[in-house]
């Protein structure tokens, strides 16, 4: 295995997340991505090494041109507003809900938050922009490691990606890393690839962003969107549109599945990969199933990952692993390096 890891991602360190109408500390915090690294020493699966710097097109392939202008441009903009915003992080507070407009772009500097961004516990930092364009980088090296014919790759960055699409974030993420690595394999000549989601919450983001394809199979095993986030999709009807009709899978679960019954649910979302034929898969990998995780549901435990990975081997494709979500944030390493080492040596 390599890992692309870029120490950029701490730029990115939001300070509180809107939780029932209080500002709450935030969960998605830099040493989730140490606490992976440090396991990664004590138990090696190859070199880690600094991402390429790849060009913006790459990344332009899945992320509007707009929509990249007013991430890589809000921080400054902000503190334009007023100097003392330095001293807190960008959170929206108005929305273009039902019936009104999405189509237009207005110069407010808030409205502008409110069109891209989808919900109050994504604050957008400093060094936001930088931790997440990094973080592409990571993935975009990943993806090219396996076009060059490496087995496994994985891309340990933050912050995480799949909950944002071409023109939007929340849910902790901005630019879409796995999207953005399975299209760059599409790109390196794989003609079909699956991208296999096991963070606890749907990826509404990679889904969007592949829903009317047919290159690329979307599947996802994650708690039901009926009383998990991101609430407004992942159900199990969503199948795909257009040339993406049956090109997209979600196995959504209760709120208190265990290892027996979550393990079934990988392995069909397991076998449609391999009914559908592809020739590289992208992993995007949330640990936040384990069972200690403090927003999550699911009852997976450490020593499970172990099987994960086997289980996963048992595709013998070359895999791409995205770092996704997970948020307990002392077992988190132990809990990745485990399902990596299940998955490489198996
Ligand atoms: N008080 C990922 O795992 N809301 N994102 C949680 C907690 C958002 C999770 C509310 C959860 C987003 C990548
Ligand atoms: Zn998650």
């Amino acid at each position: 295995m390599i890992t692309f890891f870029n120490h950029l991602h701490a730029a990115h360190q939001g300070r509180m997340e809107m939780f029932r109408g209080r500002l709450v500390p935030c969960y998605e915090v830099p040493n989730r991505a140490d606490y992976v690294l440090q396991e990664l020493q004590v138990r090696p699966l190859g070199a880690v090494q600094q991402p390429a710097q790849w060009a913006d097109s790459h990344i332009e392939r899945i992320h509007e041109k707009p929509y990249l202008d007013f991430l890589c441009t809000a921080w400054d903009r902000w503190l334009a507003l007023d100097s003392a915003n330095a001293e807190v992080d960008i959170l929206p507070s108005v929305w273009p809900g039902p019936t009104l407009r999405r189509d237009v772009q207005p110069q407010n500097f808030s409205a502008q938050v409110g069109l891209y961004c989808f919900d109050a516990g994504t604050p957008l930092t400093a060094g936001t922009w930088q931790a997440a364009r990094a973080g592409a980088d990571c993935a975009l090296s990943a993806a090219q490691a396996v076009l060059d014919g490496e087995k496994l790759s994985f891309a340990l960055s933050r912050p995480p990606g799949h909950h944002a699409g071409a023109n939007f974030y929340g849910g902790y993420c901005f630019l879409n890393n796995a999207a953005i690595a399975a299209e760059h394999l599409r790109q390196g000549g794989a003609e079909k690839v699956a991208v296999l989601d096991i963070d606890y919450h749907h990826g509404n983001g990679t889904q969007a962003c592949f829903y009317d394809r047919s290159d690329v199979f979307f599947a996802s095993v994650h708690g039901d969107p009926v009383t998990e986030y991101p609430f407004y999709l992942g159900y199990a009807d969503e199948t795909g549109v257009a040339a993406g009709v049956g090109a997209n899978l979600n196995i959504p679960l209760p709120r208190g599945t265990d290892y027996a019954r979550w393990a079934q649910a990988l392995d069909a979302a397991l076998d449609a990969i391999t009914r559908y034929g592809v020739q590289a898969l992208v992993l995007s990998l949330g640990m936040d199933t384990f069972e200690g995780d403090p927003i999550s549901g699911f009852k997976l435990r450490s020593d499970d990952y172990f099987q994960v990975g086997a289980r996963l081997a048992r595709l013998a494709l070359p895999v791409v692993v995205i770092f996704e979500g997970g948020y307990a944030v002392r077992e988190v390493g132990i809990n990745a390096v485990n399902l990596l080492h299940g998955l490489a040596k198996a």
